[in-house]
């Protein structure tokens, strides 16, 4: 819970940052008289669409475990304040993965839901992503599809939930929409909204066999968008995919779809002593595959190589605006090669900025 100082301070600062950035944001002294006439009688306030534009992208500039700010300007935002009912919630969802996907040419994109207020409660979406994979555990003990979300798929199977007839490694959950009127709702994804790459590989024949897959657009929907001491919990946002997130981590980690000691034993790799390095060769080759398929699909991606160099120009962007750029090394640091990229080479300020996205653990289910 707020207090009201914390709210006025809070939307002071951020007032004060949009009107110092943006000249053309008009004078600051009528909208601040009004914006703190508005917290003394209702508690909050209610952003200009400018203001909630601007905040969320410079919450995107300030993020400090994302790579990928160095095109925070280009941020679209899509004003949906006003929808508080889990179905259009839910509808509004399905069209932002339509839409930022834009036929493999993916748009960075945020849709803001109704904020917090202290007359009604913001709806919530639980998924951590829109698109995820469903986690079982098969009979005979072994894992299927992502073993992240098995915990969370017994939720959704407790709650009602259908799984496919013949469960599969890349089922797609249902979204989880919750608002106090409805309490939690389940909804199917359309399949318009859901967007695959198959994964093959440059030269590996037989890797296509593996029937590997991932879902083109990470729309990361369980953080909390704070701007000026207003949040919104529903405010789902994408950009695009840097190779390794799926290469290196979903597809590689051993809690995760562990492809790494298959893929070496297909390959022919000795793998009875780790100073092979048989995991190296493996993890490279997954990497690969993944660039190449979404390549071959029209479907924007990104490796860790150019990414570490957009990052280093997007922090020399900041220092000469007079801003610093905070950000934290074991985040910005890609998951393999990271001596590669220059990212690794030095340190970073660790500041806390607003505006900002935070992990809200009350959401995470
Ligand atoms: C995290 C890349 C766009 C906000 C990350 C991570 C990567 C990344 C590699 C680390 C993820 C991990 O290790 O699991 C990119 C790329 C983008 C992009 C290539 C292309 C445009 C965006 C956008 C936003 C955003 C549009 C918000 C408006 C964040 C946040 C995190 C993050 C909040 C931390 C997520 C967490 O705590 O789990 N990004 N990003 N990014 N990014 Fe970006
Ligand atoms: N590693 C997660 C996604 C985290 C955010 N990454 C982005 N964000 N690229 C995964 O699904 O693998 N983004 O907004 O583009």
């Amino acid at each position: 819970e707020l207090d009201l100082e914390t709210v006025r301070a809070a939307a002071k600062e951020f007032l004060e940052l949009f009107h110092g950035e943006d000249p053309q944001a008009g004078p600051i002294e009528p909208r601040m008289t009004e914006v703190l006439r508005e917290i003394d009688t209702t508690g909050t306030y209610w952003h200009t669409a400018e203001e909630l534009t601007f905040g969320a992208r410079v919450a995107w500039r300030n993020n400090k475990r994302c790579i990928g700010r160095l095109y925070w300007r280009s941020l679209q935002v899509r004003d949906l304040r006003t929808v508080t009912d889990a179905g259009s919630v839910a509808a509004h969802c399905f069209e932002h993965l339509r839409s930022a996907h834009n036929g493999g040419k993916i748009r960075p994109m945020i849709s803001v839901f109704a904020p917090e207020t202290p007359s009604r409660p913001a709806p919530r979406i639980w998924n951590e992503q829109l698109i995820r994979y469903a986690g079982y555990e098969q009979p005979d003990g072994r894992a299927l599809g992502d073993p992240r979300y098995r915990t969370f798929t017994t939720k959704l199977i407790q709650r009602g939930w259908r799984p496919p007839e013949q469960p599969g490694a890349f089922d797609v959950l249902p979204l989880v929409v919750e608002t106090v009127e409805e309490g939690p709702r389940m909804f199917q994804l359309p399949g318009q909204a859901v967007h695959e790459v198959p994964l093959e590989h440059p030269e590996l024949t037989w890797f296509a066999d593996l029937e590997l897959r991932w879902h083109a657009v990470p729309v990361i929907s369980n953080n909390r968008l704070v701007i000026g001491g207003v949040s919104y919990p529903a405010a789902p946002f994408n950009g695009w995919y840097m190779g390794t997130e799926i290469g290196a981590r979903n597809l590689a980690d051993s809690d995760r779809y562990d492809m790494v000691p298959e893929v070496a034993e297909r390959m022919g790799l000795d793998t009875s002593n780790e100073a092979t390095l048989w995991r190296d060769q493996a993890l490279v080759e997954i990497n690969r595959a993944v660039l190449h398929s979404f390549h071959t699909n029209g479907v924007t991606v990104t490796d860790h190589h150019t990414e570490s160099r957009r990052f280093l120009i997007h922090l020399e962007k900041e220092e000469r605006a007079g801003r610093g750029c905070p950000a934290d090394w074991s985040w910005i640091v890609p998951p393999m090669s990271g001596s590669q990229t220059p990212v690794f080479h030095r340190y970073y300020d660790a500041d806390n900025q607003v505006p900002n996205f935070v992990n809200d653990p009350e959401a995470a289910c």
